[in-house]
């Protein structure tokens, strides 16, 4: 599965209820992923592993349930007394730090990073195999209308994204390289899902490595994605904005425009039943199913249908 963080996670998590986890690889955006205070936090690849594991805090979708923030506190207290309102503001807190100190010290040891993924699964007891797209570094960069560059998490957190977008790039995809067990997985999978995360920064990235979204092309029929848009609007985070920012229509037709090269069938929700005429037209293949995945009884429905869905 081409995976975001919170749409992704919650379509794994219908996933891993009707098949076998074992069977199931999900290849992860890094470009959200952000150096803070000298360790690389990977908002993706630990949502997706929190929520897997039932950890993750359900307020919030990221970092741990029953999380405490005595270390963030006492960053705080420094930057405060120091004038530097510029650090901290991103909210790290005590039980999530341990997976970033554990990840940073096996990176520093030279671990690739889907060996410290894998680490990190295991740990979790995760039965699927959480794989970064690249290795190498990608980073997200948004500039604004005001000539502003903002990094993705300056973007999503500290300005909660309420700003309009001139442009996205991803900083270091084109020299990044897919790695083997992603370019395999992509290889040999059944059928590919691209999930309902957000086209422009969370699948975007993983298709802006070179090779990957080649891989998709050629296997197409067999690429099958969920729109993250329902009647007009994302489930959560930016992705209508965003779209509309760039000229793109925030719809499942602006959806189905932008993965038709690369996937055959798009699945929309039963509020767009009646875009699906244009849905073909934008050259995708409608499938009409419930796509608010709010309970684990619809999130695995949903994974039914995209196992069953994809046409052969
Ligand atoms: N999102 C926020 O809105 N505020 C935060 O302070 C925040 C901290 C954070 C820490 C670790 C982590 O893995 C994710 C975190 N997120 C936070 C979510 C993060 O911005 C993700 O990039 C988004 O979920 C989009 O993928």
């Amino acid at each position: 599965m081409i995976s975001g963080g919170v749409g992704a996670a919650r379509l794994l998590a219908g996933m891993v209820q009707v098949t076998d986890p074992a069977r199931i690889a999900a290849v992860v955006n890094v470009a959200d992923d952000t150096e803070f205070h000298g360790l690389l936090v990977c908002p993706d690849l630990d949502t997706i592993t929190y929520t897997l594991a039932g950890a993750v805090n359900p307020d919030t979708g990221w970092g741990l349930a029953g999380e405490t923030w005595a270390a963030l506190g006492s960053l705080r207290r420094h930057a405060k007394a120091n004038g530097r309102a510029d650090i901290g503001w991103f909210a790290l807190g005590d039980l999530d730090l341990g997976t970033h100190l554990w990840r940073g010290h096996r990176l520093a040891e030279g671990a690739r990073l889907t060996e410290v993924t894998a680490e990190i699964t295991r740990t979790f007891g995760l039965g699927l195999r959480l794989l970064p797209v690249s290795d190498d570094a990608i980073r997200t960069k948004v500039t604004t209308h005001d000539g502003g560059t903002l990094t993705f998490q300056e973007y999503f957190v500290r300005a909660q994204h309420d700003v309009d977008v001139a442009t996205v790039r991803f900083s270091g995809a084109i020299e990044a390289r897919p790695t083997p067990e992603a370019t395999v997985a992509l290889r040999d999978a059944a059928v590919v899902v691209i999930a309902p995360s957000n086209p422009i920064v969370s699948v975007g990235p993983v298709l802006a490595v070179p090779g990957i979204g080649e891989a998709l092309s050629l296997r197409r029929e067999s690429v099958i994605a969920v729109s993250p848009i329902v009647g007009g609007a994302a489930l959560k985070g930016p992705a209508a904005r965003l779209m509309t920012n760039l000229g793109e229509e925030a719809s499942v037709v602006g959806v189905a425009r932008r993965y038709a090269p690369f996937a055959s069938a798009l699945i929309i929700d039963t509020v767009d039943a009646d875009l699906a005429g244009a849905v073909a037209q934008a050259g995708m293949t409608p499938v009409v199913a419930p796509s608010i995945m709010d309970t684990p009884e619809r999130a695995a429905e949903l994974a039914r249908v995209c196992l069953a869905g994809a046409p052969r």
